[in-house]
């Protein structure tokens, strides 16, 4: 039975859950998944005033780089603009918080993608990473008020990283869209302008890196 106490809680937070719902351009249109094969499907999210940060690791170099192209697919079915999109790298997982925190306190993007592989070898060196890196970058996002994407994969093999790093099964392609849902979220809830946000010109991340590229310039970015 639905109790009257019940009813005035959801009356009462019934604005606030309005507040928090993601732009959708068409309410009916949920999209089947196209990336990973999960249960997971996103609205028709309009992200053309949304700025999303990538930081990837050059561990697992490749794989990494499937992800990252899975992701920038789904950033631009969401309208993102390319220039809106900035990518750096990082050594390896451990890395990602951060770099994660640095690009979150500079408040020059809405969202941020992590994007790494960690495959389990001989050793505990998997566990204490994998461990680090998944709480590190809750932490940041808590802390910062910055939605971070957990784009990290934990696999055993590599076996495992190519099944969800290629084809259809592109996890990516699911970071990408959560990004931009959690970056209007974040806007809405925040009530943060796009016209509010500080230029990314001056802290390194106004152009995309080629992984391997030479840096003119000293400095973390
Ligand atoms: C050292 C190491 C190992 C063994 N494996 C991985 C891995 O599978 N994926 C990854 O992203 N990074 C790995 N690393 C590097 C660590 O993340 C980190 O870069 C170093 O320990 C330096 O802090």
């Amino acid at each position: 039975m639905i109790s009257l106490r019940s009813i005035i809680l959801a009356l009462t937070l019934a604005p606030f859950a309005a507040a928090f719902a993601p732009t959708l351009t068409s309410s009916s249109s949920f999209q089947a998944l196209k990336g990973a094969e999960s249960e997971v499907s996103f609205g028709d999210l309009d992200g053309k005033d949304v700025r999303v940060g990538i930081i990837r690791t050059r561990w697992n170099d490749e794989h990494v780089a499937n992800l990252v192209k899975g992701c920038r697919e789904a950033l631009k079915d969401c309208n993102v603009k390319d220039e809106n999109i900035f990518e750096t790298s990082v050594p390896g997982a451990y890395e990602l918080p951060l770099a994660a925190r640095f690009l979150a306190l500079s408040g020059t993007v809405d969202a941020i993608v992590t994007a790494g592989v960690l495959i389990k070898g001989e050793t505990l060196h998997f566990e204490y990473i994998s461990e680090a890196v998944s709480s590190g970058l809750m932490s940041v996002g808590l802390q910062t008020s910055m939605p971070v994407v957990y784009g990290v994969l934990n696999c055993l093999d590599e076996e495992q990283v190519t099944k969800r790093s290629s084809g259809d099964n592109n996890h990516g392609y699911d970071w990408g869209k959560t990004a931009v849902e959690m970056a209007l979220l974040r806007n809405e809830a925040l009530n943060i302008k796009t016209d509010d946000k500080p230029t990314l010109e001056g802290i390194g991340f106004n152009k995309p890196e080629k992984v391997g590229e030479k840096k003119k310039a000293p400095g973390f970015f």
